[in-house]
C-alpha cells in the first residue's frame, strides 16, 4: 500500500511538472499595456477534415518557421483609443466595430510608436497559437473552457468568446500540400475572421451547434469584407433607433462584434497563393460593336434557355446532398431564389441568385446561404455552369440586385444584404465592376448622414428598395425594381435614339 502511494505521488509530481512546464508561457508587456505571448516555431495540422465546414478541409500540414509574439487578448477599447480617441464600439472591454483597414492602420501606428514591427496574425498563426500544440476541437479538449478568460497553454485568452478576430489573410479554399508560413491567397472579397461566426443563431439554436459551440472550434473559419465597420471619418452620426422599430429588431450599422489581436514580428516573406477565380469571372470579353445587334425593338421577343438543373438533393441538407458529395461548393442547393439580373456592357447576361436548402434546418436564413451566378455569353446558345459569386463565410448572403449604369460607361452595381449578421449589419452593401463582371471592387457600405428609418438588413422588404447612387434621382429610380413581393427580376436596357 505504501509503495502504491509513493508511486501515485511520483506520478502526480511528474504530471504536475509536465503541466507546469507546458503551462508557463513567456509573456511580456509593451508600452501601451498589450501582453505579448511568445509562440515557439513548430509544425501543426491546420483545418479539420470531418465534422466541420466545407472550407476547413483538406486539413494540411503547416510549418511556422520562426517564433513570434501574439497579444494574449484582443486589443482593448482603452488601447485602441490611444490610436483613435473617438472610437466608441466595444464588446466586453475590447475594441470592436473596427474594419480590417482600421486594424491594419492600428498596427502601423503601433509599429511607429514602439519601434518594432506589428501586424495582424496570419490565419495559420492564429490557429497555431490557438491550438497551442493540441489536436482536439478546442485547446481545452472536446469542449471550450468554462471561463473564456482562462489562458491556453501558451497564454492566450478569449479565443472562443463572442469577440471575433480579424486575420491578415484573404479567405479562400485550403490547398492540400504541406506549407511553410502560409499567408493565404493573393486576392479575395472577404478577409478571414476567427473565433466565432458573424451571424446570429437563427438556425443553430435549434440544432447540434447549440449543444456544442460549433463555430468556436479552433479550426472554424469565418470571413467578412474588409471595409465592414464605420470609417473613422464617418463616426460623427451613430444611427438612432426609430421609435417604431422594436429594440430586438434594431441593429445600428457598423458597430459590430469584430475586434483583433496583434502579432509583434517581421512581415512574412512567403508569396501568397494564386486565388481561385470563379468561372463566371473568367474569359469575360470586352464590349464589341456586335453587342448593338438585337432582335427588332418593335416586337416582343421571347427565347427560353434552361440554366443547369439543380442536382438531386435527397434529404435536402448539405450533409447528404448529392451536390455536396460531388464536391460542389455548398451554394449548389435546391432552393434558388430571388435573382438579380443584368445585361453586361459586353452583351453577356448575368443573373445572381441566392441559394439555400429548404428543409426545416437548412432554410433561407441559415448560415450557409450564399450567392451564385451564371453567365450567358454574348452569342452563346447555352448558359455557363453556375459558380459561386459571393459568399461571406459563416454569414447569410441575401437578396441580390444587379444594375448596369449605362450613363456611367456601363458600370455594373451588385447589391445584396447580410440579414442575419448579429451586430452592425447595414441595410445593403455593394460592389462595382467596370469590365462586365470580370473583376469587382472591394465591398462598399453606405454612409447615412443622419438617423435612418426602419429597415431590414437586406435590400428587400414589403416597401420599395431605393438606393441613392450619386445624387441623381433618376438613377435611384431604376434600382427599385423589387417591390411588394415581386420576385421576378426585370432589367432596364438602354434605349437608343
Ligand atoms: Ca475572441
Ligand atoms: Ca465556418
Amino acid at each position: 500500500m505504501a509503495r502504491q502511494k509513493i508511486l501515485l505521488f511520483s506520478a502526480t509530481v511528474c504530471l504536475l511538472a509536465g503541466f507546469l512546464t507546458a503551462a508557463t508561457p513567456t509573456i511580456t508587456t509593451n508600452s501601451i499595456g498589450i501582453g505579448l505571448a511568445k509562440i515557439p516555431a513548430g509544425t501543426f495540422l491546420m483545418g479539420q477534415d470531418s465534422g466541420g465546414d466545407w472550407d476547413e478541409s483538406p486539413a494540411h500540414q503547416v510549418k511556422i518557421s520562426k517564433p513570434f509574439f501574439i497579444s494574449t487578448t484582443e486589443v482593448t477599447l482603452e488601447q485602441f483609443r490611444q490610436f483613435r480617441p473617438q472610437h466608441e464600439a466595444s464588446t466586453a472591454g475590447k475594441a470592436t466595430g473596427v474594419s480590417w483597414h482600421d486594424a491594419v492602420a492600428f498596427c502601423e501606428w503601433l509599429s511607429k510608436k514602439e519601434g518594432q514591427p506589428y501586424r495582424l496574425p496570419t490565419e495559420a498563426e492564429w490557429e497555431y497559437a490557438c491550438r497551442a500544440g493540441t489536436t482536439t476541437k478546442f485547446w481545452s479538449g472536446e469542449n471550450p473552457p468554462a471561463d473564456a478568460a482562462a489562458p491556453n497553454p501558451w497564454g492566450l485568452q478569449y479565443l472562443y468568446d463572442s469577440t471575433l478576430e480579424w486575420c491578415a489573410d484573404w479567405h479562400g479554399p485550403y490547398r492540400p500540400e504541406a506549407q511553410t508560413d502560409p499567408v493565404g491567397p493573393d486576392s479575395g472579397l472577404t478577409r478571414v475572421v476567427r473565433g466565432d461566426k458573424p451571424d446570429d443563431d437563427f438556425v443553430a439554436e435549434k440544432s447540434k451547434e447549440a449543444v456544442t459551440p460549433y463555430y468556436h472550434r479552433s479550426a472554424n473559419r469565418a470571413g467578412l469584407p474588409p471595409a465592414f465597420g464605420l470609417p473613422a471619418a464617418r463616426h460623427g452620426s451613430p444611427p438612432v433607433r426609430p421609435a417604431n422599430v422594436k429594440d430586438e429588431d434594431w441593429s445600428p450599422c457598423g458597430p459590430h462584434a469584430v475586434g483583433f489581436r496583434v502579432v509583434q514580428g517581421e512581415p512574412l516573406a512567403t508569396p501568397p497563393a494564386p486565388a481561385a477565380v470563379p468561372f463566371v469571372r473568367q474569359g469575360v470579353k470586352s464590349p464589341g460593336a456586335l453587342v448593338k445587334q438585337a432582335p427588332p425593338a418593335g416586337q416582343p421577343y421571347f427565347r427560353k434557355r434552361f440554366l443547369l438543373p439543380t442536382p438531386p438533393c435527397p434529404g435536402n441538407s448539405p450533409e447528404n446532398g448529392d451536390s455536396v458529395r460531388a464536391g460542389l461548393h455548398p451554394s449548389f442547393r435546391r432552393h434558388a431564389h430571388s435573382p438579380g439580373l443584368a445585361a453586361c456592357p459586353n452583351g453577356d447576361l448575368l443573373p445572381v441568385i441566392y441559394v439555400s436548402a429548404n428543409d426545416k434546418k437548412y432554410c433561407e436564413y441559415e448560415i450557409g446561404v450564399s450567392l451564385i451566378a451564371a453567365r450567358l455569353r454574348f452569342g452563346a446558345d447555352q448558359w455557363d455552369m453556375p459558380d459561386p459569386m459571393f459568399d461571406t463565410p459563416d454569414a447569410n448572403d441575401h437578396a441580390p440586385l444587379l444594375w448596369t449604369d449605362w450613363e456611367a460607361g456601363g458600370r455594373m452595381y451588385f447589391f445584396w444584404g447580410s440579414p442575419q449578421i448579429a451586430r452592425g449589419a447595414f441595410p445593403f452593401q455593394w460592389m462595382t465592376s467596370d469590365n462586365s463582371g470580370a473583376t469587382w471592387s472591394e465591398v462598399h457600405y453606405p454612409f447615412f448622414p443622419g438617423p435612418i428609418g426602419p429597415h431590414t438588413r437586406q435590400p428587400r422588404c414589403h416597401r420599395r428598395f431605393l438606393a441613392a447612387v450619386g445624387d441623381e434621382g433618376q438613377r435611384a429610380d431604376v434600382v427599385r425594381h423589387r417591390r411588394a413581393q415581386r420576385r421576378t427580376p426585370h432589367h432596364l436596357l438602354p434605349v437608343e435614339g
